[in-house]
């Protein structure tokens, strides 16, 4: 058969090793990857083939625009997810925020070249104390911060209109309240076509990864499960500044062009941290941060370390 080359065909779910696929015609089907080495995953336009007995098998994966990773136990990076723009980063009064986790997820949306903003969900609960602070440290640095509360007529409003012309991903850790803001902005999540074929592959194949939604104004919302810890790929990550704007401001007066802005002489950043021009957690979530990079970097075999972007 041959092949359907329909540059608009789009991966819309990633469950098991299935793909549900959508081409300009808009109707999702089930296909599959062609072979184990081909990495597919939310967002990514491909290439489709039907095979005789019916089954729809993607076979090549076309340049993606952007691409979302993370690291692996072993250093390895590992794409989550395609040509999204824009990063929503989600947070709540429960369960407490991890802002070192939401850091991370701001590093790697710069360094893929995402827009990123803060969701803070949930804003009819009391919020633990560190909340407001947690949040200034961001708006200081330039990021927008969303509050959205299920009590609050139109607090959803400002969201809809962030996503206009964006493809977008909520990330953030489990029961912060993504797939409940997915209900109420996706135009298609009653989907009962999609669900019964979701249904009928899960009981086989459980782990739902991602999934695209339409939303009003053409923009494009992305579920995806929630996550206890996120490491940013250590591949994308701009080795002077790990993707910290705040670090990226003032790492210019730094005495050494490679700084690390941990334990070096004459260091801007740190000085900057004393004087108070950056905020002390976000350089604590740094100095973890660089931790964690080193440390997976590490792990890498010797030839792939000399190759290390600086
Ligand atoms: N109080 C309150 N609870 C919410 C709100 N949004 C979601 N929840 C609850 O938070 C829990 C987790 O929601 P869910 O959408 O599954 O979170 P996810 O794991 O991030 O997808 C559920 O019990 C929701 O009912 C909200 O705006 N306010
Ligand atoms: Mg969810
Ligand atoms: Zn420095």
């Amino acid at each position: 058969m041959p092949a359907t080359v329909d540059p608009t065909t789009e991966v819309i779910a990633t469950f098991g090793r299935f793909l549900l696929i959508r081409d300009s015609a808009q109707e999702p089907r089930l296909a599959r990857p062609r072979g184990r080495n081909l990495d597919i995953v939310c967002g990514d336009r491909v290439v489709c083939e039907s095979e005789a007995s019916g089954e729809l098998l993607a076979t090549r994966v076309l340049p993606r625009r952007t691409v979302l990773r993370r690291s692996n136990l072993r250093g390895r990076s590992e794409a989550l997810a395609a040509n999204l723009s824009l990063l929503l980063v989600v947070i709540a009064p429960v369960p407490a925020p991890d802002f070192f986790l939401v850091d991370r997820y701001l590093c790697a949306a710069a360094c893929a070249g995402l827009d990123a903003l803060i969701v803070m969900n949930k804003n009819d609960l009391p919020l633990p104390q560190d909340m407001d602070a947690g949040l200034a440290a961001y708006a200081q640095v330039g990021y927008r911060v969303l509050r959205l509360g299920r009590d609050a007529p139109g607090s959803l409003d400002p969201l809809r209109a962030a996503l206009t012309g964006h493809t977008a991903a909520l990330v953030g850790q489990s029961g912060v309240g993504k797939s409940s803001l997915i209900r109420q902005l996706a135009l298609d999540a009653d989907d009962v076509a999609v669900g019964e074929l979701m249904r009928a592959e899960e009981g086989r194949h459980t782990t739902t990864a991602a999934r695209l939604y339409d939303c009003e104004d053409g923009g494009r919302i992305m579920d995806s499960p929630g996550v206890r810890d996120y490491a940013p790929a250590i591949d994308d990550l701009d080795a002077a500044t790990l993707g910290f704007r705040d670090v990226d401001q003032l790492a210019t007066g730094c005495r050494f062009l490679d700084c690390r802005h941990m334990q070096e002489p004459q260091c801007a950043v740190r000085d900057g941290v004393d004087s108070g021009l950056m905020n002390a957690r976000r350089y604590e979530s740094y100095r973890r941060l660089r931790r964690l990079y080193e440390d997976l970097w590490s792990r890498r075999p010797a030839t792939e370390q000399a190759r290390r972007r600086s």
